[in-house]
């Protein structure tokens, strides 16, 4: 029988395919419509709020769906409500996902498609678009590296492919060769934006010869072709890992959302389309075909109808999701139990940047899939040399240089994380983190919280001024991360800790920043433990005792600190040297001005929203009855760091602490 046709332009091709898939593919792509439908009547009655239409787009989730195998990763959008349930998920979990019930999954933290699961092997998108493309990069990485021949696809709009993560991970991608298909749909508006306004290339799928990428166009509308070219793409893939970019054509028939209309869309758009529906064209030829009689057809859809309100009543039935504060915080972080290993091997001096070296290499040692990525990391060994040799030992997959793509490689940090492989990230610098910062702060941060998804990832952040760098190479940063929920902040100021500390953030499955001051680098040594072992987070170090004052630091300000008292020999101070700030231990802050009545807070960074601020403020709070004097915060100059060493050391809080110290205690 001929199993081709042309329906208004849409060219059917199914001679290479089993009557039953047909049927499959057909179910599929009636399922997201039939649910929209009913979702329409319960938006106009009031009853659910709105969401993003995948209507005349379904072609696509359904078609690259069940191209995959069932164990792939698919990272869908706002729009492709058939990933969802081509990949089965009950549909009453579905709708309790959406009206933030128990049943779904982020227990009412996030809404519509933003979560994952991974027994359906879904990975959902965050508001920002971009990252997950990213993010997929980092899955396909871990599949490569455990040799599994496994495809990841990744979806994003056209709108979406303006973003710096689409160029970022379509680049990782293709230095890596990853086995990753990048669906693009190209549905003619972002909200209200047409192509025209958002890029200037003829095909998004041209942009992959900068990548030196494969592309491929397909007819976004036409089922049988979505399915058939995916399937066959990602066979070959498997085979043969590479990224590529597929560039799917379409329309959005709704508006940006439900229902916010279509008013800037041209009729004439909205009509030719129209014609082009992917599910009605796809159910005429079947008719026409005698694939589907009238009668199976009826049925079909009446079964559909009938799982769906079933579903939604389970769904609506549903008690609301009742939580509390301690609840709601003890779902910020994975909780992880502090493995102590001690050592007890012979210590020797080691230089600070010797200390991080030696923890990183312990624990690559250690744990024998843990990846560290980084600018420059293998042969050149880091800018800081760090990671010297470890290439001869550890090998380039697990020792990989990135291009400078801070952002994509935070993403796929995150992508190996969710495939169940640790990672470390060395910012060349701290400063530089900015460019990775959305993916760190909404994506790594929030995922445990939102759907219970750790992020197993360390960020080496080597910080601070004090080596006249310049405003850029100089920050110290912290404060952007200690008001983030759900990153630990690490920042320790000798040798000893640092290791010990090092080797417990890269145990811990949460997302840890670990500051590593450079001025520390070659100018601190200690006697240092030759062997691996851990210290604890939110436990500070007491380095010297007195009654007179409290004084609180971490990182560069504790040598600031001791370097004043060893001047000023008659002050009897309390150091306390924070060492983690997230965890922070307020228990020994306190503790100790309770006892000394006076408390000054050292830090490196500009005053205004820093460490200093807050722990000023929880002192207030907890002690003020024990205070002597008002909690003193020391603090460098509001400005950007200069680079001369002059105007830089005038810049610097080190210089102020003695004479704050001084009237603090005279006060
Ligand atoms: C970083 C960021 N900027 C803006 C938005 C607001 N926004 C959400 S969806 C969207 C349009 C996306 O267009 P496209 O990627 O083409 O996907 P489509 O909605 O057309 O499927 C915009 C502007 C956002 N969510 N994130």
């Amino acid at each position: 029988m001929d199993k081709t046709a042309d329906l208004f332009n849409i060219k059917y091709n199914a001679e290479n395919l089993e009557d039953s898939t047909l049927l499959q593919l057909y179910k599929c792509m009636l399922k997201p419509r039939l649910i929209e439908e009913k979702m329409l009547i319960l938006l106009r009655q009031g009853k659910i709020s709105k969401w993003f239409s995948g209507i005349g787009q379904e072609a696509i989730s359904v078609g690259v769906t069940l191209a995959m195998q069932q164990d792939e990763y698919i990272l869908p959008m706002h729009r492709n409500l058939g990933v969802f349930t081509t990949r089965k998920i009950p549909l009453y979990r579905l709708f309790g996902q959406w009206q933030g019930k128990a049943s779904g999954f982020t227990k009412g933290r996030d809404r519509s498609f933003h979560f994952g699961t991974q027994q359906y092997k879904i990975i959902g998108m965050i508001s920002h678009l971009g990252p997950q493309l990213g993010v997929a990069d980092g899955i396909a990485l871990a599949s490569k590296l455990k040799n599994t021949k496994e495809v990841t696809a990744v979806f994003t709009g056209e709108g979406g492919t303006s973003e710096g993560d689409f160029h970022e991970a379509l680049n990782v991608a293709s230095v890596w060769s990853l086995p990753v298909l990048f669906c693009v749909e190209n549905n003619g508006y972002g909200l209200s934006t047409p192509t025209k306004e958002q890029y200037k290339c003829k095909n998004i799928a041209d942009r992959a010869l900068g990548y030196g990428m494969e592309a491929h166009i397909i007819d976004g509308n036409n089922i049988i072709e979505v399915y058939t070219k995916v399937k066959d793409i990602a066979e070959s893939v498997r085979e043969n890992p590479r990224p590529v970019l597929l560039e799917f054509k379409t329309f959005r028939m709704r508006g940006h959302e439900e229902a916010s209309g279509t008013k800037y869309v041209p009729q004439e758009l909205m009509d030719t389309w129209a014609k082009k529906d992917p599910l009605i064209n796809f159910q005429s030829f079947l008719k026409n075909k005698g694939f589907l009689a009238e009668a199976e057809e009826v049925k079909i859809k009446k079964n559909i109808i009938h799982e769906i309100n079933e579903h939604l009543d389970i769904a609506f039935k549903e008690n609301n999701i009742i939580s509390n504060e301690t609840n709601e915080l003890n779902d910020v972080y994975q909780k992880s139990i502090y493995q102590e290993f001690r050592c007890n091997s012979e210590a020797k001096e080691t230089r600070f940047i010797d200390a991080i070296s030696d923890a990183l290499k312990q624990s690559m040692q250690k744990h024998n899939d843990l990846v560290i990525m980084g600018q420059d990391i293998a042969e050149y060994g880091g800018a800081f040399k760090i990671t010297n040799g470890f290439i001869e030992e550890f090998g380039k997959d697990r020792v990989r240089n990135t291009p400078i793509c801070e952002s994509a490689i935070i993403e796929a940090a995150m992508g190996l994380s969710i495939a169940g492989i640790k990672s470390v990230v060395e910012m060349q610098f701290a400063d530089f983190v900015t460019s990775g910062f959305n993916p760190l702060v909404n994506y790594l941060a929030k995922s445990y919280y939102r759907w219970n998804q750790n992020a197993d990832v360390v960020i080496r952040m080597p910080c601070g001024g004090g080596v006249a760098a310049g405003p850029f190479h100089s920050q110290t940063n912290e404060a952007w991360f200690t008001k983030t929920p759900g990153l630990k902040v690490v920042y320790p100021a000798f040798p000893y800790d640092a290791k010990g500390l090092l080797a417990t953030a890269i145990n811990d499955p949460n997302p840890v920043l670990f500051f590593e001051h450079k001025a520390l680098y070659r100018n601190t040594r200690q006697e240092v433990p030759v062997d691996y072992y851990t210290l604890p987070f939110g436990k500070a170090s007491v380095l010297k005792e007195g009654n007179d004052v409290t004084i609180i630091c971490y990182g560069a300000a504790v040598h600031w600190v001791l370097e004043t008292l060893d001047k000023n020999e008659s002050i009897n101070a309390d150091v306390i040297d924070l060492r983690t700030l997230q965890p922070l231990d307020t228990e020994a802050i306190y503790t100790s001005v309770k006892k000394t009545g006076r408390a000054i807070i050292l830090q490196e960074d500009s005053l205004f929203g820093g460490m200093a601020s807050d722990i000023s403020a929880l002192i207030m709070e907890h002690c003020f009855e024990h205070l002597d004097a008002p909690v003193k915060r020391v603090a460098s100059m509001e400005t950007p760091i200069p680079f001369d060493s002059q105007l830089e050391q005038q810049y610097l809080s080190k210089n102020k602490f003695e004479a704050a110290l001084k009237s603090l205690l005279e006060y």
